[in-house]
């Protein structure tokens, strides 16, 4: 596909606001290439980067972030051109992205939970010209995913695997060759360097409607999240930060996960597994000091914690909690049995994000999920007809500001229906806003299910059991769930004979779908309601059958 065609990534801030942004030193100018150039010259011999199996230094991190760019130069691929990166918590991730960025071109994050069907929509959407795996891991096919996606969408012409050469699937180019084939090429004539206002990556929305729409997040705006993220949360070259969750995800990576820690000099530390029985030798043995949960997370490594310890974490200062919901309970057992402070972060990939701050008192850590980085991040409580609510009251959470985004990537459709007339983004989340300006999420308006902090889109999953020959109409709805926070349930009227429930959800994963994504509970019905077919909306429909289940678990206990 010709670069000539494509549409312009980023929808820019207006001028007056970028100026504002600019002159109030939240946009500085640098890329993230150049950060880790400058890292690396001042803390060259320092560990910046640590898996099951790589200690790379600050100098070793720089120069195969060069190498891996010059690699992808010299295989055709340029400046501004989008690769999907889909990789596990492994070193790699890192020199991959850094090698892109460096190169100009766009990492499109896909979490390693994505199955052809999301690769396929990131890579579609994008545009992508290139796709980066690794091979088999854990039982998965990722090179019959790469072949599939070819098939696909032939524009996707580069395949790299992370493999080492030997193990490498000899259809693709393995990451080694790339770097070697790259080593001494002088740079394309045409290449121009990165501009801090140009799009560092897309990144993939939680998405509350079908497929995932993707993010553009530039240079300028994310290293001011990013930047600020390190300092709100403490972060100094002696930090040790521990990616649990999934390194393509925006928590683990920016608030302040390993960018911020790259940022501040600091150590990070992977592993391929968040479960304590893996991820506690890990603390142990790095020191780590810090590291970002999602809230069923937290309730393993608490659980784990409060039996008889296996490993000594007390190395561990602060736990950054975020991407649902925390309860007040689990958030009080923090201190107490982790030995940990707790620090609450409400963020989303669209940009805002909010931090209970360190020195904040127990009253706000453990029943807020804090206030926004920046003091111009502009956030409104309003109503549905858009008016402001009382101060204190719940409502709609509409932001804008130096790090939110203020269009997706190629969605006119979602645009007009995510962002306001004057730029505010529609987060979806209902909030109250305390006088001090801490935010507290009392639930949401928009139909995903947050499944342990993964977001599903209801409408998604509703159309592909629509596709199966047995179903004649879905809803899927959250439950309430004790461990995940929330849980899915399909509600499906067949047609004709009913299909087993196991076996719609086989159909979900044979339609490639990320595993999270299988229904958790399928209930048959004969109908939703007598009202319901085609008088009120789905929103409405799905409202009345959560309102259903809560009342039959109600009703149980
Ligand atoms: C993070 O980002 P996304 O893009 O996967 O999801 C954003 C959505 C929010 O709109 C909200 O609905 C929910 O996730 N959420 C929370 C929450 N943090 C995120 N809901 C309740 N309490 C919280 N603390 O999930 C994300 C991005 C950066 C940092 C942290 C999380």
């Amino acid at each position: 596909m010709s670069t000539d065609a494509l549409i312009p990534v980023v929808q820019q801030w207006p001028d007056d606001f970028a100026k504002r942004y600019r002159e109030a030193g939240y946009w500085r100018g640098e890329t993230f290439g150049a950060m880790l150039r400058e890292r690396a010259a001042k803390y060259a011999n320092r560990i910046a980067l640590v898996d099951d199996k790589t200690r790379w230094t600050y100098a070793e991190l720089d120069a195969r972030a060069d190498a891996v760019a010059a690699g992808l130069l010299a295989a055709g691929l340029k400046k501004g051109d989008r690769v999907v990166v889909h990789l596990p918590n492994i070193a790699e991730f890192y020199e991959v992205v850094f090698g892109l960025f460096r190169a100009g071109i766009l990492p499109v994050y896909c979490l390693l939970a994505h199955r052809i069907t999301e690769v396929e929509n990131a890579a579609a959407v994008s545009q992508a010209a290139g796709y980066i795996m690794a091979g088999r891991r854990d039982d998965f096919d990722f090179n019959g995913l790469a072949r599939e996606l070819q098939s696909r969408l032939p524009a996707v012409k580069h395949v790299i695997t992370v493999e080492p050469r030997e193990q490498a699937d000899p259809a693709f180019t393995a990451l080694d060759d790339l770097k070697a084939d790259g080593k001494g090429q002088p740079l394309p004539d045409d290449h121009a360097p990165t501009l801090p206002s140009d799009a560092a990556f897309l990144q993939l929305s939680g998405g509350s409607t079908g497929l995932s729409k993707l993010i553009p997040r530039t240079h300028d705006d994310y290293i001011y999240s990013v930047r600020e993220s390190a300092n709100i949360c403490g972060l100094h070259e002696d930090s040790v930060y521990l990616v649990a969750l999934p390194a393509a995800h925006n928590f683990p990576m920016s608030s302040p996960g390993a960018l911020g820690a790259f940022y501040a000099g600091a150590r990070v530390v992977l592993s391929q597994s968040p479960s304590p029985e893996h991820v506690f030798a890990v603390i142990e043995r790095e020191r780590v000091t810090m590291t970002g949960l999602v809230p069923p997370l937290l309730l393993v490594w608490l659980q784990a914690a409060a039996g008889k310890p296996s490993h000594d974490i007390s190395s561990l200062e602060v736990i950054q909690v975020g991407g649902a919901k925390l309860t007040p309970e689990i958030a009080r057992r923090v201190k107490p049995v982790l030995g940990v402070k707790l620090q609450q972060v409400f963020g989303m990939a669209e940009g805002l994000v909010n931090y209970t701050r360190l020195d904040d008192p127990d009253d706000i850590v453990i029943n807020t999920q804090g206030r926004p980085i920046s003091p111009d991040d502009e956030v409104l409580v309003v109503d549905d007809q858009g008016n402001p609510v009382p101060e204190g009251e719940p409502g709609n959470l509409l932001t804008r500001g130096p790090y939110t985004i203020r269009a997706y990537h190629n969605n006119p459709s979602a645009n007009a229906r995510s962002f306001t007339e004057d730029g505010f983004y529609r987060t979806g989340d209902i909030v109250r806003r305390s006088p001090e300006g801490y935010l507290t999420v009392q639930g949401r308006a928009n139909d995903h299910i947050n499944r342990a902090g993964e977001k599903i889109s209801a409408e998604e999953i509703e159309d592909h059991l629509l596709a199966h020959p047995q179903v004649f109409d879905a809803a899927v709805v959250s439950i309430p769930d004790e461990y995940l926070g929330e849980r899915s349930c399909a509600f499906i009227i067949p047609n004709g004979e009913k299909p087993k429930a196991m076996e719609i959800k086989r159909w979900i994963r044979s339609r490639g779908l990320a595993e999270f994504k299988v229904p958790d509970q399928v209930v048959f019905v004969e109908q939703f309601s007598e009202t319901a077919v085609g008088k009120i909306s789905r929103k409405e429909l799905r409202a009345k059958l959560s309102a259903q289940l809560q009342a039959a678990s109600n009703g149980e206990q």
